[in-house]
């Protein structure tokens, strides 16, 4: 293994087989109608590792097919919410039995980091199955008061079968908090995993039928993009669409929805998230949080701190602290437990980060530090802070997704919010501050769907999270979710045979 800042070398790491690399459609893995393949790529090494099932419109037209069977005809959307939530129950034991198998996925996959997927993410992914699990017996309607003379009650159905978009950065938290709310709501559907990181989904897949996930429910078919995702996108048996990614990407699905039979979509789209530290902050710990919050999975996460605003009275000293601490962050192999950040997904996102890093150089923007690729092999790229860069600098307009920040300084509280909402996204924002004015004050400024106060990605199953302005619509998380994948209907009838 290449590629290792501040002196770790590569763990050695005992690495299990790939299972699972066919489609996951009616309860079976199978081929693709096609017979086509691609490849998937280990960004530690830029190996091969394996070939996965290449799913296409004739294989997503097969899965809908099992979902529509299973919801029109099959147990599940008819099932008691107690009984779909015991067999949501068995499958999170499933994953708690299995975290490092599919830990070492997630790490080949997409280079995340080995111990972080085995002792947080993927327990706190089975802990949100065991939260929509929980509501699966709660969801019901209300009896109306109704005006005229009539009884009237509404009843929350499930919305049908739905297709969830998932991408590559948090392909577990992303693949269960889509289909988490989804099953407890009574839904069936088909999934398609980003195809940079496709392996743990596959995975998942296998234990639900473990779990008694009946055949059809939960559909997994890898693919690409404009293929296998657009068809979801424009299936007129898809009754709903999820989709996380890009704001490009997801302007088209808006559009193939609308122009196919009106499915309502859910987005939660890209982001260049503030972190707004004030003077009265202590400065170690806000530059802590700043470095984490731009270099967590390495910066390939929607809600990324990637412009840090820094009020002028600490900013000197804030700046040396966090260039200190960017410099001592550990760049390596993902297996190895004292790294902090692995290899970027894949060869296009390593290209696209280092292609930003020029671009602020060339805008004049000053490099504090990193800036470059590390090692010769793998897709490795340097913590990266730029200062003195200008609102309208493309680093600091563009979603990078990647390890580099846009630092800056201002005076006001005004002046900060001002900053803080020039952006075209409204993901996520960060406060750090003592005073309780400061923070209530900037936290119903800013337009955005989360404010984090002296935090940043605290995330919990029932805090909703997702995006305004171009970030998006729809709510991942929280009861708001689960609503996300049912309707309405009223049902009414006349009291008193009063005249209607
Ligand atoms: O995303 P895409 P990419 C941002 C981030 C990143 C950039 C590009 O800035 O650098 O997007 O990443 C599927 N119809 N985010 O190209 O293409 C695709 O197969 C239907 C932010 O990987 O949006 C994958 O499953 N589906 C983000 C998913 O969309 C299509 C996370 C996401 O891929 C499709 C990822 C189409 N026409 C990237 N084209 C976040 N919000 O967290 C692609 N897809």
């Amino acid at each position: 293994m290449a590629a290792i800042s501040n002196g770790h070398e590569a763990s050695s790491f005992n690495i299990p087989p790939i299972k699972f690399t066919k489609l996951f459609i009616n309860g079976q893995f199978v081929h693709s109608i096609s017979g086509k393949e691609f490849e998937t790529v280990d960004p530690r090494t830029e190996e091969v590792m394996t070939k996965i099932a290449e799913g296409g419109k004739e294989d997503i037209d097969v899965a809908v097919k099992a979902a529509r069977v299973a919801f029109d005809d099959g147990p599940w959307p008819r099932m008691p919410g107690a009984e779909r939530a015991r067999i949501m129950m068995k499958w999170a034991d499933l994953i708690d039995q299995n975290v490092e198998e599919i830990a070492a996925l997630e790490t080949i996959d997409g280079g995340k980091l080995y111990h972080y997927c085995k002792a947080f993410e993927i327990p706190a992914a089975a802990s949100t199955l065991r939260y929509y699990a929980g509501a699966a017996d709660k969801i019901h309607g209300e009896v109306l008061k109704a005006s005229r003379e009539l009884h009237a009650y509404t009843l929350l159905e499930p919305i049908g079968v739905v297709g969830h978009i998932i991408p590559w950065n948090f392909p577990t938290t992303m693949f269960l908090a889509k289909v988490s709310p989804a099953l407890a709501a009574g839904c069936t559907m088909v999934l398609k995993p980003a195809e940079q990181t496709p392996l743990s989904a596959l995975f998942y897949a296998h234990l639900s039928k473990l779990a008694g996930i009946p055949d059809g429910v939960l559909n997994v078919v890898p693919g690409f993009g404009p293929t296998a995702g657009a068809a979801i996108s424009s299936h007129m048996d898809i009754d709903k669409v999820s989709f996380t990614g890009s704001t490009e990407v997801g302007r088209e699905i808006m559009r193939a929805a609308a122009n196919s039979n009106l499915k309502p979509v859910s987005l939660e789209l890209g982001g260049k998230s503030p972190l707004i530290v004030f003077d009265d902050a202590d400065v170690d710990k806000a530059a802590e949080l700043a470095l984490l919050g731009i270099l967590f999975n390495k910066g390939e996460i929607c809600v990324a701190g990637s412009r840090v605003l820094v009020q002028e009275g600490i900013y000197d000293e804030f700046e040396k602290k966090l260039v200190e601490k960017a410099k001592a962050w550990v760049v390596g192999d993902p297996f190895d437990p004292k790294v902090q950040q692995g290899p970027q997904v894949d060869k296009k996102q390593f290209e696209k980060i280092l292609s930003y890093i020029e671009h602020g150089k060339r805008e004049g923007a000053t490099l504090l530090t990193g800036g470059k690729s590390v090692g010769n092999k793998g897709y490795y790229i340097e913590p990266t802070i730029f200062s003195n860069v200008k609102e309208d600098m493309i680093i600091v307009q563009d979603e990078i997704f990647g390890p580099v920040m846009a630092l800056m300084k201002f005076k006001s509280i005004e002046d900060a919010i001002k900053s803080a909402n020039n952006t075209k996204y409204g993901l996520a924002s960060g406060i750090v501050t003592k005073s309780l004015d400061t923070a209530n004050t900037v936290s119903r400024s800013i337009r955005a769907g989360i404010v984090w106060i002296n935090c940043y990605f605290a995330f919990g199953n029932d805090i909703p999270y997702g995006g305004y302005k171009m970030s998006g619509f729809g709510r991942d998380f929280g009861l708001e979710a689960l609503h996300k994948y049912l309707q309405v209907k009223s049902v009414v009838t006349p009291i008193y045979n009063s005249p209607w």
